[in-house]
């Protein structure tokens, strides 16, 4: 049994997705923003970033959501969600699109809705002006590569990699250009918004649903 240190709507999202898709046991504990929970001793002792999620696993905390993503698909491999190392292709963009969205879109994420702490209050409409660009620049390339493959990240197969993906389009939908303005990648979260885990996910953690219905 799982254990999933989370907040509504945040990078915990992924994993309580991948939780229920893969019908594994867990149990949930929210982390309370509003009273700096995830700054708590106790929680630090979990995960010294104070940041959601955790996921504890064989009784040890593990964080780092992308990093929780592609282990859940490790460790249940029936429900396919990696793709296997001998398909060397999708192998490698699975391994490449997973470190890129981590690397360069989630912290692009963090300066957006995180601004003051690059630079103070006073900074934080540049911060979040360049912000936006990063974000945008990395749906344009999501988009060719969706493009290419007519269907998922890594190639046919649908991986970990793609409901972080799309977590991360969530992200942007109160932005000037939210995610499904961009041809490829609408398509993409058309196919998988359309998984009915997606509304129980949101369902769970009392979020609004998007793209509305
Ligand atoms: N790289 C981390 C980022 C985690 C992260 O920044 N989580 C945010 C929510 S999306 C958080 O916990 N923010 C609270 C805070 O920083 O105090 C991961 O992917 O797990």
């Amino acid at each position: 049994v799982y254990t999933l240190y989370y907040s509504p709507g945040t990078a915990s999202l992924v994993v309580h997705w991948m939780l229920i898709e893969i019908g594994a046991p867990f149990a949930l504990k929210l982390v309370d923003f509003e009273v700096n929970g995830q700054k708590h001793p106790d929680y630090l002792k979990l995960n010294p970033n104070g940041t959601v999620p955790t996921l504890i696993v064989d009784g040890a905390p593990r964080y780092e959501s992308a990093a929780l993503a592609l282990m859940l698909a490790e460790r249940h491999p029936n429900a396919g969600f990696a793709p296997s190392v001998d398909d060397r292709d999708a192998r490698a963009a699975y391994l490449q699109w997973t470190v890129h969205l981590a690397n360069a879109l989630m912290p692009a994420f963090r300066r957006w809705f995180y601004a003051d702490e690059i630079a103070g209050p006073d900074a934080a409409e540049a911060v979040k002006a360049h912000a936006r660009l990063a974000i945008e620049a990395a749906f344009d390339r999501i988009d060719a590569r969706l493009a290419e493959t007519g269907a998922y990240l890594a190639g046919d197969q649908l991986t970990a990699v793609d409901f972080l993906a799309t977590m991360l389009a969530r992200w942007s939908r109160n932005m000037p250009k939210p995610a499904n303005q961009w041809p490829n990648v609408a398509r993409f979260l058309a196919t998988m918004t359309a998984r009915p885990t997606w509304k129980a996910v949101h369902d769970r953690e009392g979020i609004e649903v998007w793209p509305a219905a």
